[in-house]
């Protein structure tokens, strides 16, 4: 299948409600998407880099630099999904960019072969449960508020953020108002050190699901001793980068379950390699989320729908995130999302909403 060219655009998307996590606050999602044209298909992938190095080293306007040189000059001139990888490869890092590549690429090939990525991927369910991330907030009224909710929404899963000084307290209020029963997160999203064991220590009595990145994305060795100190299950996000690292992370007991993240890990081809692996070795995943529009959505959720997937993932409803999603938006129901059926990743940004939140576009000819 012959790439004509790739279609670079710029969208900036206001969120509902600023998101605030230990590393920052967004209140804008300023995504870039790729099209990819062939003469048979066109299709999208979603870039989750954010605005600013904070979350990973990757950010947005560093992806599109390093597609526009380097990437996808480098793609063979009829690429299936799996020769992207091997044609990106060399270049170190960027996974994100190589990722959304991958991604537009994939979803060009399957709606020009009438299949579902769900389907490609090897779905088990035609619904995945809804989680959802609940960011730090300014109050604890405020934060129990927002719990409820979600809740009242049909949220299944609920995840707190947290960091240090924002951690015990929102738990105990969770708790306390909502019972033991609310399956309950948390996500330090790398704000602790090893020093900080016995503090963490004192969230086990809350009967947890897992505790999300507690120490540094470099620190797999002292997530493995912290994981001897404390009884809530460790979870790794941003430490696991590849099939490799998740590999790691099991020998060294630096983790039981681990969230996948499409965009983290280079893309979907290796984010089926870590569920693969996962699997094998009992270790429970779920999915990851990056605030992403239904583009984006629409693909995690097919993936979420692989058999190994036995958590919620932070796969929630469009208006979790946006008043006006880029697709038809994703409802929960029944506190699920349904896989999308139809070709690719099943669902098209539509034009007119996507015109009034389009920043810029760059055509690359191939
Ligand atoms: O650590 O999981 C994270 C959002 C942006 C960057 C990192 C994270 C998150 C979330 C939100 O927790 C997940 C979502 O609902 O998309
Ligand atoms: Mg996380």
């Amino acid at each position: 299948m012959k790439i004509t060219g790739i279609e670079l655009r710029r969208i900036a998307m206001p969120l509902v409600a600023p998101f605030r996590t230990s590393f920052g606050t967004e209140t804008r999602r300023d995504v870039l998407l790729l099209r990819v044209v062939t003469p048979d298909a066109e299709g999208w992938g979603e870039c989750v880099a954010m605005s600013g190095p904070l979350y990973s080293a990757e950010y947005v306007d560093g992806a599109a630099d390093v597609l526009r040189r380097f990437l996808i000059p480098a793609l063979p001139p009829s690429a299936d999904a799996y020769a992207v990888g091997r044609a990106l490869r060399p270049f170190k890092g960027h996974r994100m960019a190589k990722a959304a590549l991958e991604a537009a690429v994939l979803d060009a090939r399957l709606r020009a072969a009438d299949q579902s990525l769900a389907s490609f991927l090897g779905a088990a369910a035609d619904r995945v449960p809804a989680g959802v991330s609940v960011g730090i907030m300014n109050s604890i009224p405020e934060l129990l508020d927002a719990v409820a909710g979600y809740l009242e929404e049909g949220y299944i899963r609920i995840k707190l953020k947290i960091e240090p000084g924002w951690d015990l307290e929102p738990v105990r209020a969770v708790r306390e108002r909502f019972g033991p029963d609310v399956p309950l997160q948390v996500d330090a999203n790398a704000a602790y050190t090893l020093t900080d064991a016995p503090h963490l220590a004192r969230l086990d009595e809350f009967g947890l699901l897992l505790i999300e990145q507690p120490l540094a994305d470099d620190d797999m060795v002292q997530h493995a001793r912290l994981a001897r100190r404390i009884t809530t299950p460790i979870c790794l996000d941003e430490s696991i980068e590849s099939a490799e690292h998740a590999a790691a992370a099991i020998s060294l007991g630096a983790c039981s379950v681990i969230n996948i993240k499409p965009g983290r890990v280079g893309g979907y081809l290796e984010a089926r390699r870590i569920h693969d692996l996962c699997r094998a070795h009992g270790v429970a995943v779920w999915c990851g989320g990056m605030l992403e529009t239904g583009i984006g959505r629409a693909a995690n959720v097919a993936l979420a729908a692989l058999p190994g997937f036995t958590l919620p993932g932070d796969t929630s409803g469009s208006r979790r995130y946006y008043a006006t999603d880029l697709t038809a938006p994703f409802e929960l129901r029944d506190g699920h999302l349904t896989v999308p059926t139809g070709p690719g990743i099943g669902v098209d940004p539509l034009p007119e909403i996507l015109d009034e939140v389009t920043t810029s576009t760059e055509w690359i000819t191939l």
